[in-house]
Order: structure tokens, then sequence, then C-alpha cells
């Protein structure tokens, strides 16, 4: 067989579509009904669109059901460690720019243990797409209280119901500096999860998206009162963040115009707890990323880390005696 021209190489990867499957993995050992499994098949599907090449592309967790992720992925994964997979993420990022790189973290992984990476992962604002995985409880452990788990939750931890209100996600990322993208999606209303994890994608810098999701097995009512009442759900829009689809703007009538570059609102949108905004909060383009800022493409050839290695290495050479005399 002749090899292949240059043209026809390229022209054979241009017409490479990807389908589902080529992005499957597994069969999810998640609890039947819950909200990881409506994530994962947004995801999916935001691979086949968008032709994601699965060699170049990273899922990245930490630990916990929804840290199960990468397993389920028929791309690269790396399942991390208990709240550290923001970090590892970043150090991917770093030594390879050019993949596309996600993270799945829990509530527990992110905003617990994980919480300084989390806040300093906002600060420095590499090209990631981040979704927090909020069930508002340690899943994979069998029902403890999460710093998301709402006042009064009985569990494992807080027998008599927890004391403290539950730390809110969206306004502390919205107060960390350089923050850059925040959005909220719920696993139960499907294609504006799909429009939101795409939106979230095609953002230059770190893309924070709580999806809020269901956890049938340790929080069975919990989100009863949202899922029943679709008011509930505030859906935001505007010509500048996402405009929903039609059937999503049919079932979700409690709509608000928001333009997500005004960063003072967002933070007021996101501090209403008796709605669920669902949609893009704030985003700013302009907010620099950390590896283009260090030139992390650069600093990682070939030709620099060799040249580095010798460098130090030389420091320590010990020349033979009569070389001295
Ligand atoms: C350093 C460390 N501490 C504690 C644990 C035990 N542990 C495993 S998963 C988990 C919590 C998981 O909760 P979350 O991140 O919300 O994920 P979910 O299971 O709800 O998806 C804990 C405490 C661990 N694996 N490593
Ligand atoms: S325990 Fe909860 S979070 Fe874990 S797989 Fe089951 S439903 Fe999902
Ligand atoms: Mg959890």
């Amino acid at each position: 067989m002749s090899p292949m021209s240059a043209t026809e190489c390229l022209l054979q990867m241009c017409d490479e579509r990807f389908e589902l499957e080529d992005y499957q993995s597994g069969v999810p050992r998640w609890c039947t009904g819950c909200g990881d499994n409506a994530i994962l098949a947004a995801v999916q599907r935001l691979c086949r669109d968008e032709g994601l090449r699965p060699e170049k592309t990273v899922f990245v967790s930490g630990i916990g059901c929804s840290s199960r992720f990468p397993h389920y992925m028929r791309t690269y994964g790396f399942h991390g460690i208990h709240g550290r997979a923001l970090p590892i993420a970043e150090g991917v990022k770093m030594a390879r720019p050019d993949l596309t790189v996600f993270v799945n973290t829990g509530d527990g992984d992110c905003c617990s243990i994980g919480a300084a990476h989390w806040i300093h992962a906002i600060r420095y604002n590499m090209n990631l797409t981040v979704f927090l995985h909020d069930n508002q409880i340690y899943g994979l452990t069998k029902k403890q209280a999460s710093p998301t788990s709402p006042v009064g939750t009985r569990t494992n931890t807080t027998p008599r119901g927890s004391y403290l209100e539950a730390l809110n996600p969206l306004t502390v990322t919205l107060g960390v500096q350089n923050v850059s993208f925040v959005a909220q999606a719920v696993d139960w209303a499907p294609e504006l999860l799909y429009d939101i994890v795409k939106a979230a994608y095609h953002h230059k810098g770190l893309s924070f998206v709580r999806i809020v999701q269901r956890c049938p097995e340790w929080m069975p009512k919990l989100l009863d009162p949202w899922l029943h009442d679709p008011g509930r759900v505030q859906l935001l829009h505007h010509r500048n963040g996402l405009l929903p689809g039609a059937g999503s703007v049919k079932v979700y009538t409690n709509q608000l115009e928001h333009d997500p570059s005004d960063i003072n609102r967002a933070r007021e949108i996101a501090s209403n707890t008796q709605v669920v905004p669902v949609g893009i909060l704030y985003r700013n383009p302009e907010v620099p990323c950390y590896e283009d800022l260090i030139g992390s493409d650069k600093l990682r050839t070939a030709d620099v880390t060799r040249a580095g290695l010798n460098a130090e290495l030389d420091k320590h050479t010990v020349w033979p005696r009569e070389s001295h005399a």
C-alpha cells in the first residue's frame, strides 16, 4: 500500500467522526437514578459533538462516587486523591497545554478536604473545565455531612441534624480573585445541562460548573421541592450568556435576564437560595490563564527540559584531580 500524502492524511483526519461509543467505557456502578449518570451522558454528548480526540482529552477526579467518572470515559483519565483533583489537573495542563482537561469533583472532594486547592485553582485560572457534582452529601462513604449539606441534615456524623448553614459554592467561587466563569446546572434538566456544559467547555480559562446532583441512595427527598416545582428553577438568559432552547423555556417559566459580565449581580443571584438559578452567572474571557502568563508551552519543550537538566547536573560534576593540577 502506498503511503498517504500529507493532504490525504489531513483530509482523513477532517473526515473522522466520533460516535458516543467512542467515549463510553464500562458500565457505571452508580445507583439507579443517581445524577452522575445524567452528567456522564451530557459530557459524552459534548465530546462527540465537539469531536474531541480521545487521545487528546483527559478527565481528572478526586475520590468519591462522582470521582469514578474517568473510568467511564474512553479517554485518558486520572482517578486521583481525595481533594486533589484540581492540582493534579493543573499539573497535567502545565505539562501538556495542548490537552483538553476536565475535572470531576464532589462537594466533599472540592469544598471540604480540597477547599484550599479550589480557591487557588480559581485564582490561577488555568484552562480547565470543572464540574462540581454537588449531591450535598458524602455519597461513597455512606452519608456523612458535607459543607454543602443543608442545615438540619441528619447523617452519620450529624445524627441530631447538622448545625451549620450550608456553604454556597457559587458565592465562594465568585468571591475569588481572577474568577472567570461560573455557572449552575441541575442534573434533571438534560438540555440545559448540555448547553451549560458546552458553554463551559468553550470558555478559555477555568470554568466552574456547579451541578446540583441527586443522590437517591442517601438523600432521597432532598431535591423533591425543586423537582416537583419547575418554578423554583430560575432560568438565566442573556444574549451574552445562554439562550435556552424552546423546550427549556416552556418548562422553566421563572426566567431572569442576566448579563453574565455583571459580577455584582451574579453574586446577588447566587445568594438567593429560595430558587436554583440555572445558567451562566459570570463570564469574563479577559482574565489571563496562568499557563499563558508563564509560557508553559515554551518552558516544556524537550530541548528546554534537557538543557535545564544538564545545567543542573553540571553543578554537581566532580572533575578528576589531574584536571585541576
Ligand atoms: C484523605 C482521605 N480522607 C478521607 C477519605 C474518605 N473519603 C472517600 S470519598 C469521601 C467523600 C466523598 O464525598 P464527595 O466528594 O461529596 O463525593 P460523592 O461520593 O458524594 O460523589 C471521603 C471522606 C479518603 N478517601 N481520603
Ligand atoms: S450513593 Fe448517591 S452519589 Fe453514590 S452512586 Fe449512589 S446515588 Fe450516586
Ligand atoms: Mg457528594
